[in-house]
């Protein structure tokens, strides 16, 4: 129902809100544990048999007629910083909800039906790190070693500090198919004044950490033919990214993170650093694109003197949604009467790992206002959220009964 969604969204929606009325809950942080302490309470009320994996991904269990194999659903509750209320939690607590309709209305499937948590899906560590070690891509070691970009301290030991109910290392059930509910994010549902987007694939990302060294001095002092000013090349460096992206169809590139050291209005920096991020539905789009900045930015470096550093902190593949997860999430759509369209996700998400485990994937979207997401402003009207429960709802029933 409307109502307990709407209150579990808003509770989340308190923990770790900051004065600016953004959310600030990056994984394993301190608001991390309050929330997942908060949705474990409610996977226990479901009737859900809790599993916590290695990387903090809680699984919650609905039982089958049958052990394996099983139909998942789920997203994140960590967040970005001063971020929205419904980016990830609409996916947890949105299967939530169908899953307590299933239970409010005696519905018994073939299959077993799982609710997951995936740890990290923002980035404070890696980017899907949770999801990430969920596929097995990400082995336990190297994801013990991640440091958090907020704080330095280690995954292997912010994990210690979460509930971790049912621990087992890793959870090997094997996945007939998998859907996940999420805002758009973005403004095309909206703009077409439509109910549901259908995804149909989810753009591939590239994180470029690109560190500039040139010598720090006085601002004054320092004659500007006797410099080595990191902070040029990485301006010239941040045009170069939009210009890429603009060449190459759906590509987009942000530059998002940028740090001067010492960052001191007074002080010729002597290093400087931004972090790109770059998404395409293109693969190969995705490499050029890489390349072309790595060129250009070593140009602008000599130019200026200085020394370039580059690291590629994320890697995410372009995934094509299934053709049945489609055709399931569509027929359900039309028999509620909803409008819908088909699009692809410009965001990233955990889907893309789960579909290493089965080719079965899906996404269903529901309308984002004013296309804002990753800010305080972030906002879906309650009964567009629902509608999107009620696909979700059906959909996992039809996969979890085939
Ligand atoms: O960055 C993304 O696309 C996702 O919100 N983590
Ligand atoms: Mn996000
Ligand atoms: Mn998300």
């Amino acid at each position: 129902m409307i109502d307990r969604l709407r209150k579990d969204v808003l509770n989340l929606g308190e923990i770790g809100r900051q004065v600016t009325g953004g959310i600030s809950r990056p994984s394993l942080s301190e608001y991390d544990v309050e929330a997942r302490k908060y949705v474990l309470k409610t996977f226990r009320e479901a009737g859900l048999r809790v599993f916590t994996d290695a990387a903090g991904n809680m699984i919650g269990v609905r039982s089958g007629e049958v052990e394996s194999p099983i139909v998942t659903t789920g997203s994140h509750i960590d967040s970005v910083w001063n971020g929205g209320m419904f980016d990830g939690v609409l996916g947890v607590m949105g299967g939530l909800e169908a899953i307590r309709m299933f239970n409010d209305d005696g519905v018994r499937t073939k299959l077993p039906i799982a609710l997951i948590v995936f740890t990290d899906e923002e980035g404070a560590f890696s980017s899907l790190t949770g999801s990430s070690y969920f596929a097995g891509v990400l082995e336990r070691q190297a994801l013990y070693d991640l440091k958090n970009k907020y704080d330095g301290r280690r995954f292997g030991e912010g994990v210690t500090r979460i509930p971790r109910e049912g621990y087992m290392e890793r959870f090997t059930r094997p996945i007939r198919a998998h859907v996940e509910l999420h805002i758009e994010q973005g403004p095309v549902l909206e703009a077409n004044r439509v109910d549901i987007g259908v995804v149909t694939g989810i753009v591939g990302i590239r994180w470029l950490n690109i560190s500039f060294k040139g010598r720090q001095s006085h601002a004054g002092a320092t004659p500007m033919n006797m410099r080595r000013d990191p902070a040029i090349p990485l301006a010239r460096t941040t045009l170069k990214i939009r210009e890429i992206a603009l060449k190459h169809g759906d590509m987009v590139g942000t530059t998002g993170h940028i740090t001067l050291f010492p960052n001191v209005a007074n002080v010729i920096p002597g290093e400087a650093s931004l972090v790109a991020d770059i998404r395409s539905l293109e693969a190969a789009d995705l490499e050029d694109a890489v390349g072309r900045v790595v060129r250009s930015a070593k140009i602008y470096a000599k130019r200026e003197n200085v020394d370039l550093e580059y690291s590629i902190p994320q890697k995410t593949e372009p995934v094509n949604c299934s053709p049945l997860v489609i055709h399931t999430i569509s027929k359900v759509v039309e028999e509620l009467g909803y409008s819908y369209m088909q699009l692809p996700s410009r965001a990233g998400h955990d889907t893309q790992n789960m579909a290493k485990l089965t080719g079965e994937v899906g996404m269903v979207f529901v309308p984002s206002r004013g296309g804002v997401s990753h800010a305080p402003e972030e906002w879906t009207e309650w009964e567009q959220a629902h509608r999107g429960v009620e696909v979700l709802r059906k959909t996992l029933i039809r996969l979890a009964n085939q």
